[in-house]
């Protein structure tokens, strides 16, 4: 029977802790925005109520980060920017195991992912360009590269804090300042990340993080202040971004939805790539833009491995995320948990082959259990559009050739995987894949230093790496 206990952190922490409040000029102050409520979609239990930015608050949150563009941040040597940016990379090693278990309270994710994953990430991600703020001349953008001024920067809910990172660590080692809103389901960590920006004694304004809802996006996107968007979050949204700044001096780069394709040939090494496939679609319940979703399978190979497909994911623990042996936590929103459902059955209606792990589901919470559906054609809704969830769609090929052409029917174009022995199919596989990143015998490996961004729909721009600087510089 199964037994579902209410994580006790999560009652600990229903109580309004004063910083989770918009932060505007180096202050957390009362947002004049409709207060919001952010559950813990385990247990659906309010974790806390949050102080959302209203317009007001957003020109008042450009206008710091102007300010603070123009007398601190800019002039600043890129030696001096990188010792704050060292600073913030130590203090979220040092809070990271609150960083950690808030992050999971807030998202669903397992704790295991965002302790051992997400986190040092994300320490990574500001030690990485701290070491580029006093070197951006070895860059080879000449001496002292100008930055563009106040970036807005709009977040998902599937990484909040790696997200977050992503986009504020190249940001202030280029010298830009910022003005940012966390989705509206996930705003904690980047509150504490506030808490730290100030432990830092980083200057005022040049962080200013606006909690609220898609309007408010919407605000920075339309502000006359802003000199930059950078956008990560569905396609359909980064088009509305995208027709927006259309016309606008503003720069843009947008990380958008994927439809990966993991292409397993009948040379890998199968229980190998079992591993990737699994991690490739249920980490973080398959809430990753670059997901695995599309597997590939050769022909020859996929009775075999979809046998021991079933049976690795038949072992997977779902439940409690805060418990260290869950490898499957809830789903982020009881919106997203339907999108999902809606999807999966949309598979079953127009013919593939439904399996779902026998894990028991927790009675309350917002729950998927891991499916794989067999017998996929790529009409299907659930091989064309982005589940967002924990849900396999196997598809088979022949030829290299087929297996490419399958894999580029898409509009996205943000990751791929590859599994064979062969060296050389791998440099022609991935030389032929419109996609933004390739993996070769693993999935979902991140690295700062590699650059990260999607082709098509996907979006435009990337993140990390020296391509990454670049999105924030005149160059
Ligand atoms: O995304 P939204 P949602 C995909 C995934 C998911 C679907 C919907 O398929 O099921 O999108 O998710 C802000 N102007 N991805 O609805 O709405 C919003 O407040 C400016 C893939 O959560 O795009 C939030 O901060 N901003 C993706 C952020 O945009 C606006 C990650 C993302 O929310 C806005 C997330 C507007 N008009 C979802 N409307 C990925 N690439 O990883 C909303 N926002």
């Amino acid at each position: 029977v199964w037994e579902y206990a209410p994580a006790p952190e999560s009652r600990d922490l229903a109580n309004l802790k004063p910083s989770y409040r918009p932060f505007i000029g180096g202050e957390f102050v009362d947002g004049s925005g409709e207060p919001l409520k952010t559950i813990n979609p385990a247990t659906e239990e309010v974790l806390a109520e949050v102080g959302t930015a209203s317009a007001s608050d957003v020109d008042t949150a450009v206008k710091a980060a102007r300010r603070a563009y123009e007398k601190t941040w800019r002039p600043m040597p890129g030696s001096e920017r990188a010792k704050y940016l060292f600073r913030i990379a130590r203090l979220i090693q040092e809070r990271s195991r609150e960083l950690a278990v808030l992050e999971t309270l807030d998202n669903g994710k397992p704790i295991k992912e965002s302790r051992d994953s997400d986190l040092p990430t994300v320490a990574a991600h500001f030690f990485y360009h701290a070491g580029w703020a006093d070197k951006l001349d070895y860059a080879g953008y000449g001496p002292d590269p100008q930055p563009l001024g106040v970036a807005g920067q709009i977040i998902p809910w599937n990484f909040p804090l790696l997200m977050l990172a992503w986009k504020i660590a190249p940001a202030l080692a280029t010298g830009n300042t910022v003005v940012l809103k966390p989705a509206e389901t996930t705003p904690l960590t980047a509150l504490v990340f506030a808490e730290i920006c100030q432990q830092a004694d980083l200057p005022p304004g040049v962080v200013n993080i606006v909690p609220g809802a898609g309007d408010i996006g919407a605000e920075i996107v339309n502000h006359p202040g802003v000199d930059k968007i950078a956008f990560t979050g569905s396609t359909e949204v980064g088009k509305e971004i995208q027709r927006a700044v259309a016309g606008t001096r503003k720069r843009l780069t947008l990380e958008l939805g994927g439809k990966a394709a993991n292409i397993v040939f009948d040379d890998a090494p199968l229980d190998q790539a079992v591993e990737g496939i699994v991690n490739g679609i249920f980490y973080n319940q398959g809430h990753v833009c670059c997901a695995g979703s599309r597997l590939l399978a050769q022909e020859s190979v996929v009775d075999e491995l979809l046998e021991k497909l079933r049976y690795r994911v038949s072992t997977l623990r779902l439940g409690d995320p805060l418990d260290k042996n869950t490898d499957i936590g809830a789903i982020n929103s009881a919106e997203q948990l339907a999108k999902i459902q809606e999807l999966a059955d949309s598979g079953e209606a127009e013919g593939a082959t439904r399996w779902t792990s026998p894990c028991p589901l927790p009675d309350r919470g917002f729950f998927f259990a891991p499916t794989v559906f067999s017998g996929v054609e790529q009409s299907m809704r659930i091989a064309r559009e982005e589940i967002f969830g924990p849900v396999l769609s196997v598809l088979t090929f022949r030829t290299p050739a087929e297996a490419v052409a399958k894999a580029n029917n898409t509009p996205y174009g943000l990751s791929a995987g590859i599994w064979t022995e062969k060296g050389s199919r791998i440099l022609w596989m991935a030389n032929q894949l419109r996609s933004g990143v390739v993996w070769a015998n693993t999935f979902n490996r991140f690295d700062p230093a590699a650059p990260f961004g999607g082709y098509q729909e996907s979006g435009f721009g990337r993140e990390g790496g020296r391509a990454g600087l670049e999105a924030y510089l005149h160059v």
